[in-house]
């Protein structure tokens, strides 16, 4: 209620006397992941870096996912200005940010996660271009990265588009990601992650994709039979501030916070890869709920690739706000940076 108010007011409780006579900053920082997954241990140690870096006058609340509502109620959060900071998932912003959906098609980055790493960091495409689309609804990217290469868990095997045919497919809420498994002849639904287990449990949705740590740690192997490694594309989430905010910090805590944002960017690179190798180990090592890991061959990935190529034309054509400018730019900075 407090923060509400002081939302309403303009501002977070930032710039307050401490009783030392120096400022003090009080900021949240919601995510959509729980305690040990990547989101929140990176929301951890950017709250660390920060009260250290500012000799304790910066105290970031970090939430888990679940404790403010869904990640839909969450974005609305960081666009009223009621949290400061938000780790945010391209995924659920479609509707609102139509060009952020380039992270929906498939195969589009490099399969080394590494090198999607690299364009991340660097693309202007992204950094600039789509920076100012999603501004103009009050959120301010400051930093895409990658939790890693996703992969499918299924009730049946899955290796080829035809697996697909019919497939209940669980997405995030973004049109383009449903378009993407449309373009394999999957059925796919929308849905909340806090939802997932019971609905892959119960069989009302067939198959999902994440990052393998998310998998591993949200125990959906447990009730899913087969993990395919289809690498088919990466999971990027946003380190996101709201806009107005934090264009009214002054300039010495903006510069501390591009700091720690810029820092963290190896430093989750890390540890998502740690995260994922780490639950692959466990996921293989289940006795108790066996999961068959399905490794595709080169000709086989190739056919999803065919499948997933028009839907690139759907976004420049239908999707697309600004004539498929920000894929093709972020086309040539992928080929720039080659494989
Ligand atoms: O599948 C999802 O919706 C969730 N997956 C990850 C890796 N992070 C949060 C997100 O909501």
């Amino acid at each position: 209620m407090i923060s509400m108010i002081l939302a309403a007011c303009g501002g977070s409780d930032e710039g307050e006397g401490s009783a030392d006579g120096g400022e003090t900053y009080n900021w949240k920082f919601v995510t959509e992941e729980v305690d040990g997954q990547v989101q929140y241990e990176y929301a951890e140690e950017f709250a660390k870096r920060m009260n250290e870096k500012s000799d304790g006058a910066v105290n970031i609340d970090v939430y888990e996912f679940g404790g403010l509502g869904s990640e839909t109620d969450q974005v609305e959060q960081l666009q009223g200005g009621t949290v400061e900071m938000a780790v945010m998932s391209p995924g659920f912003t479609g509707n609102m940010v139509k060009e952020g959906q380039v992270f929906a098609l498939h195969f589009l980055f490099p399969d080394s996660v590494e090198k999607t790493q690299e364009i991340l960091n660097d693309s202007e495409a992204l950094n600039t271009d789509l920076r100012e689309l999603y501004e103009e609804h009050s959120i301010t990217p400051l930093s895409y990265w990658s939790e890693g290469a996703m992969q499918w868990t299924s009730s049946k095997p899955i290796s080829e588009p035809a697996d697909f045919e019919n497939f209940k497919m669980r997405t995030q809420t973004s049109p383009l990601i449903l378009k993407s498994y449309e373009a394999y002849g999957a059925e796919p639904t929308p849905m909340s992650w806090s939802e997932l287990y019971t609905a892959l449990d119960r069989g009302t949705v067939e198959g999902q994709e994440n990052p393998i740590f998310f998998i591993g740690d949200a125990s959906f192997h447990e009730v899913q039979d087969y993990m395919t490694i289809s690498n088919h594309n990466n999971y990027v989430a946003m380190t996101t501030v709201n806009t107005d905010w934090y264009n009214g910090l002054d300039d010495e805590m903006k510069s501390m916070v591009d700091e720690t944002v810029e820092e963290m960017q190896s430093w989750v690179f890390d540890e998502q890869k740690k995260q994922n190798q780490e639950y692959l180990e466990t996921i293989k090592n289940d006795t108790e709920n066996p999961t068959e890991i399905i490794e595709l061959t080169e000709e086989q990935r190739q056919m999803f690739k065919d499948k997933a190529e028009p839907v690139r034309e759907f976004y420049r054509e239908e999707v697309s706000t600004v004539d498929g400018q920000i894929l093709d730019k972020l086309l040539e900075e992928i080929e720039a940076a080659g494989e």
